[in-house]
């Protein structure tokens, strides 16, 4: 074994454990340290015996431990801990030395924290990874950012731990400055909420209106797998709706309707705000969860707001078609908000995101790995000018062609009362973008009205404004406007 490591790795907890073992697998030898000093021996002792382990059982002792320049990766509770740690390692670290963090933190903080730790002569990476224990372990997608410096130092090691694609391409590239790839992490998220949102519609949908068993749904999405749709997360529903509790019953019907969340959905919808970009996929998905969570109140209104009884009459083989294409435009309209914040927030801080290299680093790996994203990367080779995924001829192709039994499913599930805000909301959004003409010239007319917002007017150049005098007793003075 080598004296000193290739990497040092804090924080040896489920995500920490699996990277390192990974590293390890791939030729790495690795520094381990953590808060509490056990967990170093009880881990090179356990799963990392006889295997590439450099325990240090001090700041001090970690750091000297790691080949220059050093790397020295977090993989602990985000917020206070990482800055805690950054404090700790500084006194020890010399210039051009790395500080990474791999957690799930809030891209502000990465921004800040990379600021504060290259004025003090060290470099640092602010890296997503995704895909959970497992993904740790065999292959995570990768995302990072920080000081493009640091960038060459790790990419060996990054790219041998990252999941690969069928060409052997792996999931792990440059993302950009300072929170870039932390940002990329969270849209990830998002991404992942809205996804995991409209599949729930969906079995919402085949269950209480369609009455299928959990057998019969998980025929349909095992077949859904092997179509358009394949992904982890169809792939994971197959599973979870076969999987019997020891009564033989479904468990899935066992588990309390109420969604945890862990606040990277609602970063990216507060993100979305400030952008000014409508996110409305992911955001229904946030709130979605919130519904979820209150469910005293909801089984209270249960007993006092009444609704249609579901009851299907048509072709039911053809509303599991329907459901498929619905599922499938929701999710062109959510990656299609996805890139389109992303391509605002990177004007925002100057990051230049490689916005296929995005698709491909999300191919594999993570959770919302899938085929579609395969698609999504070819749009953006083919035109890295790509305003909006929705004017890619290939994705307008699609979704012209999913939208008839997309709408059909939202128009079933309005009329029989079953909730499905992603689903429909991404429909308007859908036919909001495609209209030349939307009904905001009332809505100007409205702020001027009772504001004097102002108005442009349909015959007159942009940017010059107006104000109607509309009620005969009101002023020539105007208010002044903000414009996301
Ligand atoms: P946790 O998020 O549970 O963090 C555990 C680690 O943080 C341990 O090393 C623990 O030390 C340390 N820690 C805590 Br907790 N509080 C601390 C403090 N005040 N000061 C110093 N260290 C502290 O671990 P995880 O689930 O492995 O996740 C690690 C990171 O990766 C997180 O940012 C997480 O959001 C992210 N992530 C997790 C997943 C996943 O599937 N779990 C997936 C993707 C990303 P101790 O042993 O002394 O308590």
């Amino acid at each position: 074994m080598k004296n000193l490591a290739d990497i040092g790795l804090i924080g040896l907890a489920v995500m920490g454990e699996n990277l390192v073992l990974n590293m390890e697998s791939k030729g790495y030898t690795v520094a381990v340290y953590n808060r509490t000093v056990e967990k170093v021996d009880h881990f090179v002792n356990g799963r990392g015996a006889g295997k590439n382990f450099i325990p240090a059982h001090t700041i001090e002792d970690f750091v000297s431990k790691l080949e220059r320049p050093r790397k020295a990766m977090m993989l602990v509770k985000a917020g206070q801990p990482v800055d805690d740690f950054i404090e700790l390692l500084i006194p020890h670290l010399e210039p051009g030395d790395i500080i990474i963090d791999g957690g799930n933190s809030l891209y502000t903080d990465t921004i800040r924290r990379t600021k504060y730790v290259e004025s003090k002569g060290l470099l640092y990476i602010g890296t997503g990874v995704s895909g959970g224990e497992e993904g740790a372990l065999k292959g995570p997608s990768m995302m990072p950012g920080g000081s493009p410096e640091a960038w060459p130092h790790v990419k060996d090691i990054f790219q041998a731990v990252a999941a690969k694609v069928e060409d052997g391409s792996p999931c792990c590239d440059w993302v950009g400055e300072n929170g870039a790839g932390h940002y990329v992490k969270m849209i990830h998220n998002g991404i992942e909420y809205g996804d995991m949102q409209i599949i729930n519609e969906a079995y919402h949908i085949m269950k209480d209106l369609l009455g299928m068993s959990a057998d019969e749904q998980h025929e349909v999405f095992k077949k859904w797998n092997t179509e358009e749709l394949d992904s982890y997360l169809i792939e994971i529903t197959r599973d979870i709706l076969a999987f019997k509790d020891e009564d033989g019953e479904p468990l899935v019907e066992k588990i309390l309707d109420t969604a945890g969340q862990k606040g990277t959905g609602k970063w990216t919808v507060v993100s979305a705000l400030d952008c000014g970009i409508p996110l409305t996929l992911i955001g229904e998905s946030v709130f979605s969860r919130c519904l979820s969570a209150q469910k005293d109140l909801r089984v209270a209104a249960s007993k006092v707001l009444r609704g249609p009884a579901p009851q299907f009459e048509g072709d039911k083989q053809q509303m599991i078609d329907d459901l498929k294409m619905a599922l499938y435009g929701a999710k062109i309209i959510s990656y299609a908000q996805g890139y389109d914040l992303m391509m605002e927030a990177a004007k925002e801080h100057n990051w230049n995101l490689n916005l296929g290299g995005i698709a491909l680093m999300w191919r594999g790996g993570c959770i919302i790995r899938s085929v579609f994203l395969g698609d999504i990367k070819k749009a953006f080779d083919n035109n890295p000018n790509l305003r909006n995924l929705l004017l890619d001829p290939l994705f307008a192709e699609k979704i012209s062609a999913a939208q008839e039994g997309w709408r059909r499913v939202c128009a079933a599930a309005i009329s029989n009362g079953i909730p499905v805000p992603a689903l429909s909301s991404a429909l308007c959004y859908f036919d909001g973008f495609r209209s030349e003409r939307l009904p905001a010239n009332l809505l100007q007319a409205q702020r001027d009205y009772f504001g004097a917002h102002t108005y442009e007017r349909i015959d007159q150049p942009r940017g010059k404004f107006f104000h109607t005098n509309w009620t005969g007793h009101g002023g020539d003075t105007t208010s002044n406007s903000y414009v996301v």
